[in-house]
């Protein structure tokens, strides 16, 4: 089940993050420099200079790509050890259409489901989890009628919690 909106402590060492600035623009983007895996699907990386929909903000993703399969799924190829964490994840409508787009966010055995509306700048979800074993982010674009415009993510963020 969802673990709901626990808001996390303040503090903690950053173990993971990625605002996408690092990766060249472009559509139906399957690699990212050993960091995400994307499957079978695709997701653009959009930003300045490319389908700028939210400037300011460097590169992002839409989670929904281009052609092939363009329901994004984004997993991290590290897996993050049993612990206490506090998970961020940035993310703004599609910006193009009213659908009701989602992303579903997964780390180990919690998930949490996002919606943004259209014009919904990029606002923080975060949600404090403990690991059992050994695990991935996944990041999954959801919603009605995939149309190749989906949610925009901006950013990923990982602190490892102190124990208590
Ligand atoms: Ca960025
Ligand atoms: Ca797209
Ligand atoms: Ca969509």
């Amino acid at each position: 089940m969802g673990a709901g909106l626990v808001p996390c402590a303040e503090g903690g060492a950053r173990v993971f993050h990625d605002d996408f600035d690092g990766y060249a623009l472009g559509l139906s983007k399957t690699a990212f420099g050993g960091t995400w895996s994307t499957g079978d699907t695709n997701v653009d990386v959009i930003g300045t200079g490319l389908w700028d929909l939210m400037p300011g903000n460097g590169a992002y993703i839409d989670m929904e790509g281009s052609g092939g399969n363009p329901v994004g799924h984004l997993t991290t190829q590290t897996l993050f050890q049993p612990g206490t964490y506090c998970l961020r994840v940035w993310v703004a409508g599609n910006h193009r259409n009213g659908e009701p787009d989602t992303v579903e966010i997964q780390l180990g055995s919690d998930w949490w489901i996002v919606n943004r509306l259209r014009d919904d700048p990029f606002e923080v979800e975060e949600m404090r989890v403990t690991l059992a074993w050994p695990s991935t982010i996944e990041l999954i674009a959801g919603g009605i009628g995939w149309n190749e415009a989906g949610l925009l993510v901006g950013e990923v963020e990982l602190l490892a919690l102190p124990s208590s």
